[in-house]
C-alpha cells in the first residue's frame, strides 16, 4: 500500500515536470548524527504532530537567467519558480487529502519581507535539510544543498504527510569540490571556507546585501550558486568555465549580455 502511495506521488510529480523528488520518514530528524544544530522546534512532526513523511521537490534555477544576477530577470525566474513550488506542493497535499492522508504543504521561505531576516535569518521550517534527509543531495561549503543534476541551483519545496512512506535513501560521500569560488566571489564576504559548523554564512550580512538589491527590485543575489562547478545543467548549458565570471576576457561577449540585462527594471 505505502509502495502504491510512493509511486503514485512518484507519477503525479513526473505529470507537473518536477524533476526531484525525495520521500523521508520523520524519524530521520531522531538521528542526532543528522541534525546536528537543529532544535527539536523545527521538526516536522514537532510542527505537525501528525506527520508521518515528507514529500521535498526540488525546481531547478535556469542557468542564463542566474548569470545575469543582479538582475531583474533573475528576480522574476527567483519568484516564478517560488509560485511553482508553493502551487505544486499544495496540490501534492491535497492530492494525498483526496485519497484520504491528512496532509499540508509548507511554504517555500515563511518570512514577511526580506528586511525581517537581517535581524531574524532563520524560517520555522529548513527545506534544504528537508531535501538533505531525503536524499537529494549533500551540503556545500556555501551553505546550499547540492544536487547532482543542478549543483545549488535548485529551490525545495515540502509536504507533510500522515501517510507512512519508505524513506529514500541518503546521498553518500560530498558533491561540493571545495574549489572556495562561491567564499572567493561572494560579493559582500558572507561566506567562510571553515567547515560545517564553523563556516555558517554570515546571514546579517547576506541578508542586508539582499535588502540593498530589494530596493532596486534586484534581490536575490545568488552568486554563490551561479559560481558554483558542481551540477550536469552547466554540461547541459555549456558552462563547464567558471573562469567566465571573473575573466572577462574570456567571455567578452557574455559580460556584454549580462551587463545590458542589469541596466533594465531598476530604479
Ligand atoms: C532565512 C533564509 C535565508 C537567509 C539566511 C540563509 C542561511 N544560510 O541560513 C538569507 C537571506 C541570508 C538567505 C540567503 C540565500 N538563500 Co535562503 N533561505 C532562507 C530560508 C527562508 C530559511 C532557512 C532557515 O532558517 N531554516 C531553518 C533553519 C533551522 O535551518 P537551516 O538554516 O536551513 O540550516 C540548518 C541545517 O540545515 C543545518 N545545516 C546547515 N548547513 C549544514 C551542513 C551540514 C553538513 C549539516 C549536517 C547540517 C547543516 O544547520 C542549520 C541550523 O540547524 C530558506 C527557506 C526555508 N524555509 O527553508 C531559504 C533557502 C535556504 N535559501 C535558499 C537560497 C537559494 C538562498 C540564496 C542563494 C539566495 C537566492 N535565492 O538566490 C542565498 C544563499 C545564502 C547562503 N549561501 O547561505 C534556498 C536553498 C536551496 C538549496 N539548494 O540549498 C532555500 C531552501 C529556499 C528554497 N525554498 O529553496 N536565505
Amino acid at each position: 500500500m505505502a509502495e502504491d502511495l510512493k509511486q503514485m506521488i512518484q507519477a503525479k510529480c513526473r505529470g507537473m515536470d518536477i524533476p526531484l523528488l525525495g520521500i523521508v520518514s520523520v524519524s530521520r530528524w531522531e538521528d542526532p548524527s543528522l541534525n546536528p544544530d537543529m532544535p527539536q522546534a523545527f521538526f516536522p512532526h514537532f510542527i505537525w504532530p501528525e506527520a508521518e513523511s515528507v514529500v521535498v521537490i526540488g525546481l531547478p534555477v535556469h542557468l542564463p537567467a542566474l548569470e545575469t544576477s543582479p538582475s531583474i530577470w533573475y528576480r522574476e525566474e527567483y519568484r516564478t519558480i517560488n509560485t511553482l513550488l508553493d502551487q505544486y506542493t499544495y496540490r501534492i497535499a491535497e492530492f494525498l487529502n483526496q485519497h484520504g492522508y491528512p496532509s499540508v504543504s509548507i511554504p517555500r521561505d515563511g518570512y514577511g519581507h526580506v528586511s525581517v531576516l537581517v535581524h531574524n535569518p532563520v524560517a520555522f521550517f529548513s527545506h534544504r535539510h528537508a531535501a538533505y534527509l531525503a536524499g537529494l543531495g549533500t551540503f556545500g561549503v556555501n551553505n546550499m544543498l547540492l544536487t547532482p543534476a543542478y549543483g545549488p541551483r535548485v529551490r525545495f519545496g515540502s509536504v507533510l504527510t500522515a501517510a507512512p512512506l519508505a524513506s529514500d535513501p541518503m546521498m553518500e560521500g560530498m558533491l561540493c569540490t571545495r574549489c572556495m569560488q562561491c567564499v572567493e566571489q561572494c560579493p559582500v564576504q558572507a561566506l567562510s571556507a571553515e567547515d560545517y559548523p564553523d563556516g555558517l554564512t554570515d546571514t546579517a550580512t547576506c541578508a542586508g546585501y539582499s535588502l540593498r538589491l530589494n530596493e532596486h527590485y534586484r534581490s536575490p543575489c545568488g552568486v554563490c550558486i551561479k559560481v558554483c562547478p558542481v551540477g550536469e545543467d552547466r554540461v547541459h548549458y555549456r558552462r563547464e568555465d567558471t573562469g567566465i565570471y571573473r575573466n572577462r576576457t574570456d567571455a567578452e561577449g557574455l559580460h556584454r549580455a549580462w551587463e545590458h540585462v542589469r541596466r533594465y527594471g531598476v530604479k
